[in-house]
């Protein structure tokens, strides 16, 4: 249904402006991308300049004709819209900022570095309040487990740290994210060049104001922080209202769950075991690949058996004044897939575990 839908807009803005006998009435907050009487001009009947902070940028005036050109829309309507776009610097400062190095090495540890991360997620009041969206919400958690295999506290685990239960969902205009890092950040300008495509996608199906729509910095939206190419490929439409609203909590707890499922979630796989024992010689990381059999001749046993055969990653977190290490199980590196940390990854299972336990 998804594909079909995105093959289908060209024919549909056509026949949008040859069979319907009258311009749809005008809404408050209504798409632009629709309705107000618009003409499809042929791309050479067009001519109008892009006008705002993207004035004069090649990459904005490629990304239009682009946009007429595989998909169909309105090369005023583009104008029109982008136009109204800002040109955000400081996203491309904080995107610099978090940029990978190559001296990525930190301070030599313990120094805690796990201890402070986990203490930003998993508090007393924090616990509580995944308590209260786990109640509120039981019921499509239930049915996302049943669905796609996914428990509920890795879900309510992924909501938590990405917004706080749609607390914290970010207030950047993502056209203004997303056409900033689309042409004004080289670095990174085909990728988010991608994600503004899929958004502007997105706003014309689901039939959302593309200048409405808020988030992260870099893009992400909703409860979950999806990007829109995640929106693409794994969000649905979990409450059955016919459309996929990422900043509706059911719909967002469907996709979340699909998003696992697509990314190898094993069913009823725990996704960590504690070590006993330090192996300060061996590299670490969810990329790292072991057997059993090469953990606990380094010196490590898990604390409760696994089978001996079984490939996992070997998991160090610094607790300060010693490390703690882990055997990753398959659903561990499942987590990593939403976002690639460690750290990100244990919070989330972490906090769920913690959300559940205090219910
Ligand atoms: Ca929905």
């Amino acid at each position: 249904m998804r594909y079909l839908a995105l093959l289908l807009p060209a024919v549909a803005l056509l026949s949008a402006c040859s069979s319907q006998p009258k311009p749809a009435p005008a809404e408050p907050h209504g798409n632009p991308f629709k309705g107000n009487g618009g003409f499809l001009l042929e791309p050479s009947h067009s001519g109008a300049v892009l006008g705002g902070d993207f004035a004069n940028n090649q990459a904005a005036e490629a990304f239009i004709d682009k946009m007429v050109r595989k998909h169909g829309f309105d090369r005023q309507q583009l104008h029109n819209v982008l136009a109204q776009a800002k040109n955000l610097d400081w996203i491309v400062r904080l995107m610099d900022r978090q940029a990978p190095t190559t001296t990525t090495q930190g301070p030599v540890g313990p120094n805690g570095a796990w201890i402070r991360y986990r203490s930003k997620f998993i508090t007393p009041d924090n616990v509580q309040n995944g308590v209260a969206f786990w109640n509120q919400y039981q019921d499509a958690l239930q049915r996302a487990e049943k669905t796609y295999g996914v428990p509920p506290e890795i879900i309510v685990g992924i909501i938590g740290v990405e917004t706080r239960w749609g607390r914290v969902m970010g207030k950047t205009r993502i056209l203004d994210a997303l056409a900033t890092l689309s042409f004004n950040y080289p670095r990174r300008a085909e990728y988010f060049s991608g994600e503004l495509e899929t958004f502007l996608l997105m706003a014309r199906e689901e039939d959302d104001d593309p200048l409405e729509l808020r988030g992260s910095f870099a893009g992400a939206m909703g409860y979950g922080q999806f990007m829109p190419s995640a929106f693409k490929q794994y969000a649905v439409d979990f409450n059955g209202d016919g459309h996929i609203n990422l900043w509706d909590p059911v719909d967002a707890i469907g996709s979340v769950a699909h998003y696992f499922q697509e990314h190898g979630w094993l069913t009823n796989g725990t996704v960590a075991v504690e070590a006993n024992g330090q192996a300060p010689g061996l590299e670490s990381g969810f990329k790292t690949r072991y057997t059993v059999a090469q953990l606990a001749a380094a010196g490590l046993t898990p604390v409760i058996p696994l089978d001996n055969n079984q490939q996992v990653s070997l998991l160090k977190f610094d607790m300060g004044t010693r490390y703690q290490y882990w055997y990753g199980l398959p659903n561990f590196y499942a987590i990593t897939r939403y976002n690639h940390s460690n750290h990100y990854a244990m919070a989330v299972w972490q906090l769920g575990l913690a959300v559940k336990q205090a219910r």
